[in-house]
């Protein structure tokens, strides 16, 4: 079994990233041949500083060091190190329908915030992300629930390559949390945790200072009434359960129950309390992590080597099929 999964470079890596994914890499490791790669070359899509992409290349791989990841029992690489991904990407896009790709909510909703330029290779994000998971032929993509519809289209995308040119490559399934899936931004419940649309008061970062966590939950928005309990109408504290609930490792009905007397005050200083009890010891080992930079370069490009071996087994086997370049 092999679980693939990739992570935008940011230094700002937040709850929902936490939660969603970053969470489950680290349990991946303890029952698959874990390969995660942080993408540089999605980074590129969007408006960005090219001095400022390496560095955030390094403090994500530091954030995914102090959050577990242990390059002895993964492989962690950076995704412009192998040209192997963008050579599928391009050859992938031969088999992509134009049409799936003007669906994508993500491209709707990121192309809407762009000023000067909507770039092509943001249309292009999900063939190059399907080409990420597809070329290590990767069972299971742990992602959030904002992935979904790209894992959906990585699938159509590999049926309809093997369809075409004969069983070649892997149809992955998704992983998404049943809880924590969707972490809600804490000033704007009905809208996700985002590292680009939400406010930094809404905004809960793994970088946070203790008391900027506590004050970000104490503050978040909650809802008329004062049961602690999931409804439709109560986005606000039904994103602190799903938390609280991730967090203790127990469902969301326990934490209900738990807290079935209490008051939203004292409900949100108990999810303050655990929540910067979990995160706080990462913050600190990602502190010390992240200024190793050599280190930090060390395990990449020894995760890089790996990643290559196997990446480029599947490029000469899809080039082969589909008659692209010298025969084999
Ligand atoms: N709010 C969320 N709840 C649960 N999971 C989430 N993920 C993102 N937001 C939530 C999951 O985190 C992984 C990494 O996402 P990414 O590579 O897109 O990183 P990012 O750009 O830092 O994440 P954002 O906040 O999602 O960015 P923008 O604002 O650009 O859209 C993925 O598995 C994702 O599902």
């Amino acid at each position: 079994m092999r679980i693939f999964s990739g992570i935008q470079p940011t230094g700002q890596k937040h709850l929902g990233n936490y939660v969603g994914a970053i969470r489950q890499y680290v349990e991946g490791q303890d029952r698959a041949d874990a390969i995660y790669c942080i993408v540089d070359l999605h980074a590129i899509t969007v408006p960005y500083e090219p001095g400022e992409l390496r560095a955030n290349v390094y403090d994500t791989t530091a954030v995914l060091l102090a959050a577990g990841l242990d390059p002895e029992r993964c492989t962690l690489f950076r995704q412009g190190d192998l040209k192997e991904h963008t050579e599928l990407c391009w050859l992938l896009s031969a088999v992509t329908a134009h049409g799936d790709l003007n669906r994508m909510h993500q491209f709707k909703e990121k192309s809407a915030g762009q000023r000067e330029l909507v770039s092509a290779g943001l249309f292009l994000y999900p063939v190059l992300q399907a080409a990420d998971v597809l070329a290590y032929r990767a069972d299971e993509v742990p992602v959030g629930e904002d992935q979904r519809q790209h894992i959906e289209l990585m699938r159509d995308i590999a049926q309809r390559f093997n369809e075409r040119f004969g069983e070649t490559l892997v149809v992955p399934r998704h992983r998404i949390p049943d809880v924590g899936g969707r972490i809600m931004d804490l000033q704007s419940p009905d809208t996700k945790m985002s590292t680009t649309l939400g406010s930094e008061q809404g905004t809960l970062y793994i970088r946070d200072p203790d008391k900027a966590m506590a004050t970000k939950i104490m503050r978040a928005v909650t809802d008329s009434g004062s049961d602690v309990v999931r409804a439709p109408d109560k986005p606000g504290i039904s994103n602190l359960i799903e938390v609280m609930s991730v967090f203790r490792g127990v469902g969301p009905e326990d934490v209900e129950q738990e807290f079935a007397d209490a008051q939203y005050g004292d409900f949100k200083k108990a999810v303050a309390d655990t929540v910067v009890e979990a995160l706080a010891p990462i913050r600190d080992r990602y502190q010390e992590l992240q200024v190793d930079r050599a280190g930090l370069e060390d395990v990449l490009r020894a995760g890089a080597e790996r990643a290559r071996s196997i990446a480029s087994g599947t490029l000469a086997d899809v080039r082969e099929r589909m008659g692209v370049g010298p025969p084999d």
